[in-house]
């Protein structure tokens, strides 16, 4: 009998490096209860109201699902997720490569190169909330929006926290273990795809090259939300605006680790300044438009 593959499952006290091993090798890992209920609890009621203005998607975003974004204008706890070390820790060790800066005077004398390595950023931030009739979504590559060839080094890590469980029932995400290998032309078939079980509090963490699929909700009566939050390369351009999605004064009071991973730091060696200076005086300096000829030069 040919057993498809599955994902493995680990516990929230896993180190960042079997993480990023597991996931090297599948495309994915399941991290069973990385989140506390409390923490739980307190992001989906801080985020509820917000879910309560969307309306239904369609097509790719899904006729039965609502999304709610800018999870760290709406909820501190957002940055729980963030920074949940299994997560964050597996994303630098997949995402942070060397580089070099090489320079010569122009008389070709003192050639030097220096190792650089770059930071990773927060590319998006999304609740899912998958009510019943949602049927299965187009299988895709979240990398696709940075026109990421494969196979190739990862541009993306992506989490996805449930905020409900997580059953094949209720719209599990699908996905294709070993997927992320693939070239570029091998088409992926539903078929292939298996539904990812997990209790709340729980997370899937993969590349953006595993191909995979919000899930077919076929309850009566049972919602599944899943909580995205994905990190990319200082240097890539993030899926969600950070810089607009959070107003300047709600991301002055977040914690500098949240801050530097939104943007506001640059990258090294020079990418991501405002007047050839750190983005995060910037922000400092910033209040309202009060200080704009000062900031604004
Ligand atoms: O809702 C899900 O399970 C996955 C959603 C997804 O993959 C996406 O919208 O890119
Ligand atoms: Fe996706």
């Amino acid at each position: 009998m040919i057993m498809s593959p599955s994902l493995r499952t680990l516990p929230r006290n896993v180190s960042a490096d079997d993480v990023a091993d597991c996931i090297d090798r599948d495309g994915g890992v399941i991290i069973t209860n990385l989140i506390d209920d409390a923490v739980m609890d307190e992001l989906i009621a801080d985020l509820q109201p917000h879910f309560d203005r969307q309306a239904f998607g369609s097509g790719f975003t899904g006729n039965r699902t609502r999304r709610c974004n800018a999870l760290l204008q709406h909820s501190d706890r957002t940055a729980d997720l963030m920074l949940a070390p299994a997560f964050i820790g597996a994303a630098e060790r997949l995402l942070v490569h060397d580089g070099v800066w090489s320079g010569a005077n122009p008389d070709g004398t003192t050639t030097h190169k220096l190792r650089m390595r770059p930071t990773i950023q927060l590319s998006v931030t999304q609740a899912i909330e998958l009510w019943p009739g949602q049927t299965a979504q187009e299988i895709h590559r979240d990398d696709s929006m940075y026109y990421a060839r494969h196979p190739g080094p990862p541009t993306l890590v992506q989490a996805l926290f449930a905020g409900t469980r997580y059953t094949a029932e209720n719209g599990g995400t699908m996905v294709i273990p070993g997927s992320h290998r693939w070239d570029d032309e091998r088409i992926p078939r539903l078929e292939e795809a298996i539904p990812i079980e997990m209790p709340r509090g729980s997370a899937l963490v993969y590349v953006g090259g595993l191909y995979h699929a919000g899930g077919s909700n076929v309850t009566e009566d049972e919602r599944r939300i899943a909580i995205a939050i994905s990190y990319t390369l200082g240097y890539m351009r993030q899926e969600e605006n950070q810089y607009l999605a959070v107003s300047p004064e709600r991301a002055r009071q977040l914690p500098l680790r949240v801050r530097e991973l939104m943007g506001y730091r640059l990258c090294s060696p020079f990418c991501g300044w405002v007047d050839m200076r750190d983005p995060m005086e910037w922000l400092e300096a910033y209040s309202c438009s009060a200080n704009d000829d000062q900031v604004h030069r």
